[in-house]
């Protein structure tokens, strides 16, 4: 076979057969919504050919984006034991669907390189499950932040070594500041021009975008491992009961705030629009669904967080959309290298979108912080 050009990717049919999968591979298609890897489902025959096809899910991990994957598998492998063993503790059944399975390659690591030095990974693919980008009924929310706040709890008594970071400074609003600060004077795809109102906003707004990380670098907040990424479209539902069932897309499990998850969950869960709707009208804060969201997380956690935390729970969801919007504007001024597209305008429509949602908040934000406080009543804290 011809070696693939420098750069070129390897495609998926030449790696599955590198996994401990049995039987043969009958179908591979390109699969899901995310952001970062690449993505692909593939389906199994047993010998016999008797029975459905098993299903298996194979990720090119982005290695721009994440520079030791070995790491990040190394991470994910500790992570979904631990929370097997915790599952399998708390009496739940259906373990291989609650969380991901790693299906180890047959070198015996947890990833496999190609001949193009990609790397790859696969997982049990968990059938009977979507993802959606749209929270679809009020029934679901509080499900959704029970999800975030178990896989947290869960994970507390992970043992030592720490996790690796596998995005260093990942959330912290300075630094997103500086990348903002860079790319603008770069302006390495010619659009600075066209984002002065986009600009104005985040300048207006550096200050007040800083609580979260501060706390964690003065000890006031804690840190504990957390997903990192929690939003909502990395939460498979049950297609039968359109119940949270697997916190999913675990590159990110690291130490960090709790609040980090809880406010990615706000801003994805309690907004009226996907985050790349580009009606602005059509994006405002429901704050009935963000009443049922953190009623649902602090099922789960309000036994570990802290005063200090509790306090910026109203904060979150505000502070996660300006380091999204932070981003996605920074990623359209140096022409879309990070996260993948689908139109030339797709990142500063992300922007533009978080930037409305953090206005919305704005708008009812003593509404925002009543309903905290009589959550937060509720369970003592
Ligand atoms: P990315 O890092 O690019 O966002 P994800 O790990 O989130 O990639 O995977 C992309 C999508 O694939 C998820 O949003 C989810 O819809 C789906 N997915 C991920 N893992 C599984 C799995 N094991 N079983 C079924 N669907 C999955
Ligand atoms: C990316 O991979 P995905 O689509 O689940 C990104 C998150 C952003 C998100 C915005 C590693 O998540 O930080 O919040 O896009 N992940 C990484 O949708 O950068
Ligand atoms: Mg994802």
């Amino acid at each position: 076979m011809k070696a693939p050009a420098a750069g070129s990717p390897v495609a998926p049919g030449e790696i599955v057969s590198a996994f401990a999968i049995p039987g043969d591979c009958v179908s591979i298609v390109p699969f899901g919504k995310g952001h970062i890897n690449d993505t692909y489902l593939s389906r199994w025959r047993g010998a016999d050919g008797a029975g459905p096809a098993a299903g298996y899910l194979h990720q090119r991990i982005n290695d721009k984006v994440f520079r030791r994957p070995d790491q990040v598998m190394e991470n994910i492998a500790r992570v979904t034991a631990h929370l097997a063993e915790a599952l399998r503790r708390e009496g739940l059944g259906d373990i291989g669907r609650r969380t991901l399975t790693v299906v180890p390659a047959r070198s015996g690591e947890n990833w496999h390189r190609d001949r193009a030095g990609g790397w790859w990974r696969t997982y049990r693919f968990i059938g009977g499950t979507r993802a959606e980008d749209r929270v679809e009924s009020s029934a679901q929310t509080g499900l959704l932040g029970a999800a975030i706040g178990g896989f947290q709890r869960m994970l507390a008594d992970l043992p030592p070594p720490p996790l690796h970071e596998t995005i260093p400074s990942f959330h912290d609003m300075r630094y997103r500041y500086r990348q903002l600060d860079g790319a603008l004077a770069a302006d390495a795809a010619g659009r600075a021009a066209g984002v002065g109102a986009e600009l104005a906003f985040f300048a207006a707004n550096r200050e007040r975008g800083s609580a979260l990380m501060e706390g964690l670098e003065n000890g006031a907040l804690p840190a504990r491992i957390c997903h990192n990424d929690a939003k909502l479209n990395n939460i498979l539902l049950d297609d039968a009961t359109g119940e949270a069932l697997c916190v999913v897309d675990l590159d990110t499990v690291m130490p960090g705030t709790a609040l980090f998850d809880f406010g990615d969950l706000v801003r994805t869960v309690a907004a009226t629009a996907a985050e790349d709707e580009t009606d602005l009208a059509r994006i405002t804060f429901d704050a009935g669904q963000y009443r049922a969201l953190l009623a649902g997380y602090l099922s789960e956690a309000a036994g570990f967080l802290v005063p200090a935390e509790a306090a910026l729970l109203a904060e979150a969801g505000r502070n996660l959309a300006q380091i999204m919007g932070l981003r996605f504007l920074t990623d359209y001024l140096a022409g879309d290298v990070y996260y993948k597209t689908e139109r030339p305008s797709h990142n500063l429509d992300r922007s533009r979108n978080q930037i409305a949602l953090i206005r919305s908040m704005d708008a009812v934000w003593g509404e925002i912080n009543r309903i905290t406080m009589e959550e937060l009543e509720k369970v003592g804290l």
